[in-house]
């Protein structure tokens, strides 16, 4: 059967006739797909894999269009590299730092945005905010007013950066459109472009977003993802670390801390995440089994595990991190 007709959820083209392929829905009539009605209405996640192909396709006709960009980006998760989707495209793009309320509040937003502005990557503006929140929600709207060239003004990033719930909050907070975008924990979310009417002056366009294979979200359990991403202010955990100690996260990450001076490595991950150490790391082999990269560090940085955090490590000295293979890690200076 032709039909033209999309989830009103993710954006897929709505079809009744394979259950097991994307788009199913039992009644045409209906404005959501199953999987949408499903991650709505019972917390049911169903992972669909997407290719980056198809998002970089977006992305080009994207660029051919004149229209202002915002770039929404986890705080939490910044990607290795913010220039990747700015060098894609042309277009006027505001950065978005979104998920500000996970950080501690002890951290202030201009030394997250002067540490961006350090970068040196063009922007017309970088913002702060937090969707979950409501902060600096109205002041965005007032830039993307000041800033857009036409109705339309699209919202790309990495996937789960919070771009869905960010329209939501603005279809809420100044429209009377009653449409409502999927939003779960889990990447790939948002399976194609979505069309969003906040009123006569301005459109926004929703994107399914990049997908980092080397996030530790897609290499866990469902389970395991909702447990790792935070849903409210992140405690910071620092434990004091001489040489010969190390850190379990989880069943999922150890950190041996090889050599170097005394040393304080402060963990910012969500609060649920079990973290262990052992004070001496020849009596353990727990994890062992798994991928070892090791470090140096340098003064004053950040070991960021992608998809779960980071941990601030105040002194130079040699580690060893263990996991996944799948799973990136790279390390940057300070962030906090
Ligand atoms: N703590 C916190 N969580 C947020 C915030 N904004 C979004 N989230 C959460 O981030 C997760 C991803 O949100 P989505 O809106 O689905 O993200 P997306 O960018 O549309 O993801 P895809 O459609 O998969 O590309 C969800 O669990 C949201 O609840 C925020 O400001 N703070
Ligand atoms: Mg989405």
């Amino acid at each position: 059967m032709d039909n033209e007709k999309k989830c009103q959820g993710c954006g897929v083209l709505l079809q009744d006739e394979n259950v097991l392929q994307e788009g199913y829905t039992s009644s045409l009539e209906n404005d959501l797909c199953q999987r949408c009605f499903r991650m709505k209405n019972y917390g049911e996640y169903q992972v669909v894999t997407k290719s980056n192909e198809e998002y970089l396709d977006i992305l080009k006709e994207v660029g051919k269009t004149k229209d202002l960009v915002l770039y929404i980006t986890d705080l939490l998760n910044l990607e290795k590299n913010i220039e990747e989707i700015r060098n894609l495209i042309p277009n006027k793009m505001i950065l978005v730092l979104n998920k500000m309320d996970v950080l501690p509040k002890s951290v202030k937003e201009e030394k997250i945005k002067a540490y961006f502005e350090k970068e040196n990557v063009h922007f017309e503006e970088i913002i702060v905010i937090s969707t979950a929140k409501n902060y600096n929600i109205d002041y965005l709207l007032k830039r993307i007013k000041y800033f857009q060239t036409s109705k339309n003004v699209y919202v790309v990033g990495h996937t789960n950066a919070g771009k869905s719930s960010l329209i939501n909050k603005l279809i809420k907070n100044y429209s009377n459109n009653t449409q409502e975008l999927t939003m779960s924990p889990l990447p790939s979310t948002t399976l194609s472009t979505i069309n969003i009417d906040i009123n006569d002056y301005l459109t926004l366009i929703d994107t399914p977003g990049l997908v980092d294979t080397g996030s530790i979200l897609n290499h866990v359990e469902p389970k395991m993802v909702k447990k790792i991403s935070p849903k409210t202010e992140i405690k910071p955990r620092t434990y004091q670390l001489k040489k010969n100690q190390s850190i379990l996260i989880e069943k999922l990450i150890r950190i041996d801390y090889v050599e170097g001076e005394k040393n304080s490595f402060t963990l910012y991950v969500s609060n649920d995440v079990k973290v262990k150490r052992l004070l001496n790391l020849f009596h353990n082999n727990e994890l062992k089994e798994k991928t070892k990269i090791s470090y140096q560090m340098k003064y004053d940085e950040d070991l960021v595990i992608n998809g779960l955090g980071f941990i601030k490590i105040v002194n130079k000295g040699t580690i060893d991190v263990y996991l996944d293979s799948g799973v990136d890690t790279y390390t940057r200076r300070s962030l906090i």
